[in-house]
């Protein structure tokens, strides 16, 4: 991988922007900048399009940009690549971009669980594979080919409820705190999941407890959204005994129980436009939205239930964007 040169390195921000804004008068149409709403302010400002990784993706699918800066993380990026035409070139700002959660399930690992699940069930009569977007275009394509779907952590209740009337038993990937939470709230009892843990025999279970299992959940998680805690919540409330605390789907069990509410970045956002004035919140999810929310909705109090920034998404600087720009 190609480092930042030298004099990327130590350019300011603002001859950094300038260099961006410079290249979208020249590319004009051709060139589509999309962020994420985990990027920092410097970047968001710079972009065309802000949103969550799909609808950023959807976007890009929607347009004849020839060049599309995605500033994101890895799966997103690819997600694009999908989704737009052969013509169209996704770029990343800084390619070591990626995403731990879906680095937590490699193809091989999952092949190797599937292989290892059909000792025990018949997996493609009775298995069905749902991979949260939050993974590579290799697992995506896993589910694909039997017989299973991608989903975000927007429809993934919808996904779920449609998994559980194919086939019996649903294995959901990487995300065990979105899967978990979503089967819970569809009325799935805790008898009835189980983790998956790459690396073990039969994933750590036993073969009982796989037979049993009506969910196998991949043991991968989130570390921007475990990072929260329920103590965190119950702080909240005790020092601000009228908030409203909202959470994010890829929070752990215990946090989202603790919580007023929980959902996708998409939810979390509607909430608080839907909000009158003076009402509080505490938010738990990505500092850089958090944040920004704060700063838009000066009329209602928000705040960040911890400070937990993604330091993936950070990698992308205007440093990074200038330099990609900068080839012609
Ligand atoms: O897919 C996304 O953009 C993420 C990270 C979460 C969400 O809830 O949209």
């Amino acid at each position: 991988m190609q480092e930042l040169p030298e004099n990327f390195r130590v350019m300011s921000d603002a001859e950094a922007a300038e260099r961006v804004r410079r290249r979208k008068r020249e590319l004009g149409a051709d060139l589509l900048i999309l962020g994420h709403h985990y990027q920092s302010d410097p970047v968001i400002e710079l972009a065309d399009h802000r949103g969550d990784s799909l609808e950023l993706a959807r976007v890009a699918a929607g347009t004849t940009a020839r060049l599309i800066l995605f500033a994101g993380v890895h799966f997103m990026a690819e997600t694009a690549d999908i989704l737009t035409g052969p013509e169209q070139i996704v770029i990343l700002p800084d390619a070591d971009a990626g995403c731990p959660m879906a680095d937590m399930a490699s193809i091989g690992e999952v092949e190797d669980a599937w292989k290892q699940l059909s000792d025990v069930i018949d997996v493609e009569r009775e298995l069905l594979p749902v991979t949260y977007v939050n993974s590579s275009a290799a697992i995506k394509a896993f589910c694909g080919r039997h017989g299973g779907c991608v989903c975000t952590s927007s429809n993934a209740s919808r996904i779920i409820d449609w998994a559980c009337k194919q086939r019996p038993r649903l294995f959901f990937m990487p995300d065990q705190h979105l899967g978990g939470n979503v089967a819970r709230a569809s009325g799935m009892k805790d008898s009835e999941v189980i983790v998956w843990k790459p690396y073990r025999p039969l994933g750590d279970n036993t073969v009982e407890a796989v037979q049993k299992a009506n969910v196998i959940l991949w043991d991968g998680h989130c570390h921007v959204h475990t990072r929260f805690t329920a103590e965190q919540v119950s702080d909240a409330r005790r020092m601000m005994p009228k908030t409203n605390v909202l959470v994010h789907l890829e929070c752990r069990r215990d946090v989202v129980e603790a919580s007023d509410g929980a959902g996708s970045t998409a939810w979390i956002i509607r909430q608080i436009e839907a909000a009158q004035p003076g009402d509080a919140f505490v938010i738990g999810t990505e500092i850089n939205l958090v944040e920004r929310l704060s700063r838009q909705y000066p009329g209602l109090s928000i705040a960040p239930l911890a400070l937990s920034r993604c330091p993936n998404m950070f990698r992308n600087s205007v440093q990074d964007m200038a330099w990609v720009l900068s080839e012609p």
